[in-house]
């Protein structure tokens, strides 16, 4: 472990990831919180692992962003893994909560959001995991947007994903993405992918099928002055997905149960993503894991492309 300050917010490298920043090799950062709030142990454990393994595949160094004594750790290692993935009661930490669980030394699980604001500042251009957050159904009442979305807007990073989560509202998703300026390219495929689904059966506002093509877009949505975010999607693999109405009737349950529990705020989305889990007796699950997979794979490639792009 190489420390490292930034600013005052301390990160600490693991060697590996600190060379290849320094190398300008690729690197793809990936997020905690699908570890501790995700899936249980100790399959999230060993999902982890093969996520990291994923990213090499594709030819880029993996680093597993979480934060623990009061410093960033960029690339946890496998005993870090293992102790956040069987460590009971770690917080969900998105952006605005960062700041807090730094100042309280805790451990914390970084969601998507407060992975791109670790990952900027540690010199990280790409990032990757099975699903974003989005805009809640229903959230025309209960303004559940997820701060994914706004985070986006703020930093810049390359996100690769397998769209946003089936729980949410795609259409509104895509929606406030294209009011926010924020890109989405669908990668060698037509459709928004709905996370374990193939299709949202929405069409993604554009398809490119060439690395060399996003990474030099990539970089013009910088270069024109944007602090922002640039969406690439990868669906799961048709073998390992999910068929999108089996899994509808358990979402619409779901969403109803989580109502009269009053659950609320950041316990919404595990709640759905276990109920749903719960309903398709662990196939949902196993499609999650599987998806978190094929999405760093993807992630690895385009990241070494934009790295080749950007020598
Ligand atoms: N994928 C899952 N389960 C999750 C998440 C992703 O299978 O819990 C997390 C991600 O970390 C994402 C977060 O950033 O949910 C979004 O949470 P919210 O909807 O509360 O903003
Ligand atoms: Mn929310």
């Amino acid at each position: 472990m190489t420390p490292l300050l930034h600013d005052d917010i301390p990160l600490v490298f693991r060697a590996e990831v600190a060379d290849a920043i320094n190398e300008g090799r690729p690197v793809v950062a990936l997020e905690s919180n699908v570890i501790t709030h995700g899936l249980p142990y100790p399959d999230n454990a060993a999902t982890a692992r093969k996520v990291e393994e994923a990213v090499r595949a594709g030819g880029a160094v993996p680093a597993t962003l979480a934060i623990e004594g009061g410093e960033i750790v960029v690339g946890m290692t496998e005993a870090d893994i293992e102790r956040f993935a069987s460590t009971p009661g770690i917080p969900k930490v998105s952006s605005r909560d960062l700041p807090i669980v730094l100042a309280q030394g805790r451990m914390g699980a970084l969601t998507v959001a407060s992975c791109l604001v670790a990952a900027e500042l540690a010199g990280i251009r790409f990032f990757a995991s099975a699903g974003i957050g989005g805009v809640h159904r229903g959230a025309e009442r209960s303004m559940d947007i997820s701060s994914d979305l706004v985070q986006f807007t703020r930093s810049q990073v390359a996100v690769v994903c397998a769209g946003a989560k089936k729980i949410l509202d795609l259409g509104l998703t895509l929606e406030y993405l294209e009011t926010q300026c924020v890109p989405v390219v669908s990668y060698r495929s037509d459709d928004f992918p709905a996370f374990y689904c193939v299709s949202s059966g929405l069409r993604s506002p554009v398809r490119l099928d060439d690395d060399a093509v996003i990474a030099r877009a990539i970089e013009n949505h910088w270069g024109l002055g944007n602090n922002s975010s640039f969406l690439i999607t990868t669906p799961v693999r048709e073998a390992e997905a999910i068929d999108g109405d089996e899994v509808d009737a358990a979402i619409a349950e779901a969403i109803t149960a989580a109502e009269r529990d009053g659950i609320r705020g950041q316990a919404v989305t595990k709640y759905l993503m276990r109920a749903v889990d719960a309903a398709t007796g662990g196939r949902s699950a196993k499609a999650n894991m599987a998806v978190l997979i094929s999405t760093a794979e993807v992630g690895g490639r385009l990241a070494a492309a934009h790295a080749r792009y950007r020598k």
